[in-house]
Protein backbone atom coordinates (compact mmCIF):
# COMPACT_ATOMS: atom_id res chain seq x y z
CA UNK A 1 0.00 0.00 0.00
CA UNK A 2 1.46 3.44 -0.64
CA UNK A 3 2.24 5.97 2.48
CA UNK A 4 0.04 9.04 2.83
CA UNK A 5 2.05 11.86 1.59
CA UNK A 6 2.74 14.23 4.57
CA UNK A 7 2.18 18.31 4.17
CA UNK A 8 3.41 20.80 6.54
CA UNK A 9 1.02 22.97 6.14
CA UNK A 10 1.69 26.57 7.92
CA UNK A 11 -1.43 28.90 7.60
CA UNK A 12 -3.59 30.63 9.66
CA UNK A 13 -7.60 29.44 11.27
CA UNK A 14 -10.03 31.86 10.20
CA UNK A 15 -13.49 31.31 11.62
CA UNK A 16 -15.17 33.38 8.96
CA UNK A 17 -14.45 33.39 5.40
CA UNK A 18 -13.53 30.13 3.80
CA UNK A 19 -9.88 30.34 3.58
CA UNK A 20 -6.03 28.99 4.31
CA UNK A 21 -6.32 26.03 7.07
CA UNK A 22 -10.76 25.90 6.89
CA UNK A 23 -9.93 25.13 2.96
CA UNK A 24 -6.98 23.29 2.78
CA UNK A 25 -7.57 20.98 5.11
CA UNK A 26 -10.65 19.31 3.58
CA UNK A 27 -8.78 19.59 -0.07
CA UNK A 28 -6.09 18.10 0.73
CA UNK A 29 -7.61 15.05 2.68
CA UNK A 30 -9.91 14.13 -0.03
CA UNK A 31 -6.84 13.99 -2.53
CA UNK A 32 -5.60 11.65 -0.12
CA UNK A 33 -2.80 13.85 1.58
CA UNK A 34 -1.92 13.50 5.41
CA UNK A 35 -2.32 17.41 6.11
CA UNK A 36 -0.33 18.77 9.45
CA UNK A 37 -1.00 22.13 10.25
CA UNK A 38 1.04 24.20 12.10
CA UNK A 39 -1.56 26.91 12.61
CA UNK A 40 0.35 30.27 13.13
CA UNK A 41 -2.49 32.46 13.75
CA UNK A 42 -6.43 32.03 15.24
CA UNK A 43 -9.07 35.00 13.46
CA UNK A 44 -12.44 35.59 14.13
CA UNK A 45 -12.63 36.29 10.61
CA UNK A 46 -10.31 36.74 7.79
CA UNK A 47 -8.58 40.49 7.50
CA UNK A 48 -11.15 41.68 4.74
CA UNK A 49 -14.02 41.23 7.00
CA UNK A 50 -15.55 44.73 8.33
CA UNK A 51 -14.77 46.09 12.04
CA UNK A 52 -10.99 44.73 12.22
CA UNK A 53 -11.19 46.78 15.60
CA UNK A 54 -13.36 44.04 17.15
CA UNK A 55 -11.49 41.69 15.41
CA UNK A 56 -9.99 38.69 17.68
CA UNK A 57 -6.29 37.83 16.25
CA UNK A 58 -4.69 35.58 18.15
CA UNK A 59 -0.81 35.47 17.41
CA UNK A 60 0.50 31.72 17.16
CA UNK A 61 3.58 32.43 16.60
CA UNK A 62 5.59 30.85 20.07
CA UNK A 63 3.70 28.14 19.71
CA UNK A 64 5.12 28.05 16.15
CA UNK A 65 8.54 27.70 17.33
CA UNK A 66 7.34 25.06 20.18
CA UNK A 67 5.77 22.90 17.63
CA UNK A 68 9.09 23.04 14.94
CA UNK A 69 10.89 21.99 18.34
CA UNK A 70 8.77 19.12 19.02
CA UNK A 71 8.94 18.00 15.41
CA UNK A 72 12.47 18.01 15.70
CA UNK A 73 12.76 15.73 18.51
CA UNK A 74 10.25 13.62 16.93
CA UNK A 75 12.83 13.04 13.70
CA UNK A 76 9.38 13.66 11.70
CA UNK A 77 9.64 14.00 7.46
CA UNK A 78 7.73 16.02 5.01
CA UNK A 79 6.92 15.10 1.46
CA UNK A 80 5.40 18.81 1.51
CA UNK A 81 5.77 21.90 2.91
CA UNK A 82 3.36 24.43 1.90
CA UNK A 83 2.65 28.35 3.44
CA UNK A 84 0.32 30.86 2.57
CA UNK A 85 -0.64 34.12 4.54
CA UNK A 86 1.73 34.81 7.39
CA UNK A 87 1.22 37.00 10.14
CA UNK A 88 4.63 38.46 10.95
CA UNK A 89 8.68 39.36 10.50
CA UNK A 90 9.06 36.05 12.88
CA UNK A 91 6.86 33.67 11.39
CA UNK A 92 8.59 34.28 8.08
CA UNK A 93 11.48 33.77 10.06
CA UNK A 94 10.13 30.75 11.30
CA UNK A 95 9.54 29.63 7.68
CA UNK A 96 12.96 29.71 6.90
CA UNK A 97 13.75 27.24 9.53
CA UNK A 98 11.34 25.34 8.59
CA UNK A 99 12.59 24.74 5.47
CA UNK A 100 16.24 24.32 6.32
CA UNK A 101 15.86 21.91 8.85
CA UNK A 102 12.87 19.56 7.57
CA UNK A 103 13.60 19.76 3.78
CA UNK A 104 14.80 16.40 2.22
CA UNK A 105 15.96 15.85 -1.16
CA UNK A 106 12.14 14.70 -2.25
CA UNK A 107 10.56 17.53 -0.37
CA UNK A 108 8.04 19.67 -2.16
CA UNK A 109 8.44 23.12 -0.93
CA UNK A 110 5.30 25.02 -1.66
CA UNK A 111 5.30 28.73 -0.83
CA UNK A 112 1.82 31.28 -1.88
CA UNK A 113 3.65 34.33 -1.37
CA UNK A 114 0.01 35.71 -0.41
CA UNK A 115 0.68 39.25 -0.11
CA UNK A 116 -2.32 40.88 -1.82
CA UNK A 117 -5.19 40.70 -4.81
CA UNK A 118 -6.12 43.30 -7.30
CA UNK A 119 -3.26 45.78 -7.30
CA UNK A 120 -3.55 46.44 -3.26
CA UNK A 121 -1.45 44.73 -0.57
CA UNK A 122 -3.35 43.30 2.25
CA UNK A 123 -3.92 45.23 5.74
CA UNK A 124 -1.58 43.48 7.74
CA UNK A 125 1.32 42.96 5.06
CA UNK A 126 4.04 45.77 5.35
CA UNK A 127 6.85 46.19 2.92
CA UNK A 128 9.21 45.02 4.96
CA UNK A 129 7.15 41.40 4.83
CA UNK A 130 6.66 41.94 1.68
CA UNK A 131 10.70 41.95 1.19
CA UNK A 132 11.18 38.91 3.77
CA UNK A 133 8.57 36.96 1.77
CA UNK A 134 10.29 37.65 -1.12
CA UNK A 135 13.30 36.19 0.20
CA UNK A 136 11.14 33.21 1.49
CA UNK A 137 10.04 32.53 -1.88
CA UNK A 138 13.25 32.37 -3.19
CA UNK A 139 14.06 29.13 -1.74
CA UNK A 140 11.03 27.15 -3.32
CA UNK A 141 10.36 24.80 -5.41
CA UNK A 142 7.15 26.24 -6.03
CA UNK A 143 4.86 29.30 -5.56
CA UNK A 144 1.55 30.39 -6.46
CA UNK A 145 1.76 34.23 -6.94
CA UNK A 146 -1.47 36.37 -8.55
CA UNK A 147 -0.70 38.44 -10.64
CA UNK A 148 -0.51 41.09 -7.79
CA UNK A 149 1.74 39.01 -5.69
CA UNK A 150 3.90 38.96 -8.89
CA UNK A 151 4.38 42.32 -9.63
CA UNK A 152 5.29 42.66 -6.03
CA UNK A 153 8.02 39.20 -6.19
CA UNK A 154 9.68 41.43 -9.32
CA UNK A 155 9.72 45.13 -7.72
CA UNK A 156 7.28 46.34 -10.55
CA UNK A 157 4.41 48.86 -9.98
CA UNK A 158 1.02 47.44 -10.19
CA UNK A 159 0.46 49.67 -14.14
CA UNK A 160 3.35 47.45 -15.68
CA UNK A 161 1.53 43.93 -15.07
CA UNK A 162 1.31 42.69 -18.68
CA UNK A 163 -2.24 41.31 -20.21
CA UNK A 164 -0.43 39.35 -23.31
CA UNK A 165 0.34 36.19 -23.12
CA UNK A 166 4.19 37.31 -24.17
CA UNK A 167 3.80 39.77 -21.15
CA UNK A 168 2.96 36.53 -18.78
CA UNK A 169 5.79 34.53 -20.36
CA UNK A 170 8.57 37.22 -19.37
CA UNK A 171 7.22 37.20 -15.60
CA UNK A 172 6.91 33.61 -15.80
CA UNK A 173 10.74 33.12 -16.77
CA UNK A 174 12.20 35.85 -14.63
CA UNK A 175 10.20 34.88 -11.48
CA UNK A 176 11.55 30.85 -12.17
CA UNK A 177 15.16 32.38 -11.51
CA UNK A 178 16.40 30.17 -14.27
CA UNK A 179 14.59 27.34 -13.62
CA UNK A 180 15.29 27.24 -9.98
CA UNK A 181 11.74 26.91 -9.15
CA UNK A 182 8.65 26.53 -10.73
CA UNK A 183 6.07 29.01 -11.02
CA UNK A 184 2.23 29.38 -11.70
CA UNK A 185 0.75 32.47 -11.94
CA UNK A 186 -3.09 32.72 -11.20
CA UNK A 187 -5.57 35.49 -11.98
CA UNK A 188 -4.27 35.42 -15.92
CA UNK A 189 -6.51 36.40 -18.37
CA UNK A 190 -5.16 36.43 -22.24
CA UNK A 191 -9.15 37.22 -24.07
CA UNK A 192 -12.05 38.28 -22.80
CA UNK A 193 -14.68 35.97 -20.81
CA UNK A 194 -11.52 33.89 -19.62
CA UNK A 195 -9.80 33.68 -16.65
CA UNK A 196 -7.28 30.59 -15.41
CA UNK A 197 -3.45 30.51 -14.71
CA UNK A 198 -0.11 30.23 -16.66
CA UNK A 199 2.84 27.61 -15.11
CA UNK A 200 6.50 26.86 -15.85
CA UNK A 201 7.66 23.82 -15.27
CA UNK A 202 11.32 24.72 -13.63
CA UNK A 203 12.70 20.81 -14.71
CA UNK A 204 11.36 21.32 -18.07
CA UNK A 205 11.19 24.81 -18.67
CA UNK A 206 7.57 24.31 -20.69
CA UNK A 207 5.22 26.88 -20.40
CA UNK A 208 1.71 25.95 -20.45
CA UNK A 209 -1.45 28.00 -20.01
CA UNK A 210 -4.88 26.53 -18.03
CA UNK A 211 -8.03 28.72 -19.06
CA UNK A 212 -11.68 28.29 -18.20
CA UNK A 213 -14.53 30.48 -18.52
CA UNK A 214 -14.52 33.39 -16.41
CA UNK A 215 -17.66 34.12 -14.38
CA UNK A 216 -18.75 37.11 -13.39
CA UNK A 217 -18.00 37.56 -9.28
CA UNK A 218 -14.56 37.39 -7.34
CA UNK A 219 -14.29 35.72 -3.79
CA UNK A 220 -12.33 35.60 -1.15
CA UNK A 221 -9.87 32.61 -0.31
CA UNK A 222 -10.15 31.58 -3.98
CA UNK A 223 -5.95 31.54 -3.98
CA UNK A 224 -5.77 29.18 -0.93
CA UNK A 225 -8.14 26.59 -2.67
CA UNK A 226 -5.93 26.96 -5.88
CA UNK A 227 -3.00 26.44 -3.93
CA UNK A 228 -4.46 22.84 -2.17
CA UNK A 229 -6.00 21.35 -5.41
CA UNK A 230 -2.35 22.25 -7.14
CA UNK A 231 -0.77 20.62 -4.38
CA UNK A 232 -3.05 17.92 -3.69
CA UNK A 233 -2.44 17.00 -7.63
CA UNK A 234 0.98 17.31 -7.55
CA UNK A 235 1.61 14.91 -4.68
CA UNK A 236 -0.74 12.13 -6.47
CA UNK A 237 1.83 12.25 -9.33
CA UNK A 238 0.26 14.71 -11.69
CA UNK A 239 2.22 17.16 -14.16
CA UNK A 240 2.47 20.94 -12.73
CA UNK A 241 0.51 22.00 -16.26
CA UNK A 242 -2.27 18.90 -15.01
CA UNK A 243 -2.68 20.22 -12.09
CA UNK A 244 -2.60 23.78 -12.86
CA UNK A 245 -5.87 22.90 -15.28
CA UNK A 246 -7.38 20.53 -12.41
CA UNK A 247 -7.00 23.70 -9.77
CA UNK A 248 -8.31 26.25 -12.65
CA UNK A 249 -11.24 24.12 -13.61
CA UNK A 250 -11.94 22.91 -10.26
CA UNK A 251 -12.65 26.90 -8.85
CA UNK A 252 -14.39 27.92 -12.15
CA UNK A 253 -16.88 25.38 -11.18
CA UNK A 254 -16.91 26.49 -7.26
CA UNK A 255 -17.11 30.39 -8.27
CA UNK A 256 -19.57 29.63 -10.41
CA UNK A 257 -21.89 27.87 -7.77
CA UNK A 258 -21.37 30.35 -5.19
CA UNK A 259 -22.58 33.11 -8.02
CA UNK A 260 -25.70 30.83 -8.25
CA UNK A 261 -26.39 30.56 -4.55
CA UNK A 262 -25.84 34.37 -4.04
CA UNK A 263 -23.99 33.86 -1.38
CA UNK A 264 -21.82 36.74 -0.34
CA UNK A 265 -18.01 37.66 -1.54
CA UNK A 266 -16.56 37.92 1.63
CA UNK A 267 -17.63 34.63 2.83
CA UNK A 268 -15.59 32.66 -0.08
CA UNK A 269 -16.59 30.43 -2.26
CA UNK A 270 -18.94 27.28 -2.09
CA UNK A 271 -16.61 24.60 -2.78
CA UNK A 272 -18.19 21.97 -0.33
CA UNK A 273 -20.29 20.22 -2.27
CA UNK A 274 -17.45 20.08 -4.97
CA UNK A 275 -15.19 17.98 -2.93
CA UNK A 276 -15.67 14.75 -4.09
CA UNK A 277 -14.67 15.97 -7.70
CA UNK A 278 -11.02 15.79 -6.22
CA UNK A 279 -10.94 12.27 -4.70
O1 LIG B 1 -6.77 33.96 1.47
C1 LIG B 1 -5.69 34.63 1.97
C2 LIG B 1 -5.88 34.98 3.41
C3 LIG B 1 -5.58 34.05 4.39
N1 LIG B 1 -5.73 34.31 5.70
C4 LIG B 1 -6.17 35.51 6.11
C5 LIG B 1 -6.50 36.49 5.19
C6 LIG B 1 -6.35 36.23 3.81
C7 LIG B 1 -6.69 37.26 2.83
O2 LIG B 1 -7.24 38.27 3.09
O3 LIG B 1 -6.96 37.67 5.61
C8 LIG B 1 -6.33 35.77 7.56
Amino acid sequence: MNRTPKVAAVQDLSGLGRCSLSVILPVLSVMGTQCCPLPTAVLSAHTAFPAPEAAAFQDLTGAMEQTLDHWEALHVTFDAIYSGFLGSLQQIALLRRLIQQFRQKETLVLIDPVMGDHGRVYRTYTQEMCEQTALLAAEADLITPNLTEAALLLGEPFDRIPTTQAGIEAWLQRLSLDGKRSVVITGVSLAPKTLGAGCLDGASGKIRFAMARQEPGQFFGTGDLFAAVLLGSLLRGEALSEATARAVDFIQKAVARTLTAGTPMLEGVQFEPLLQELV
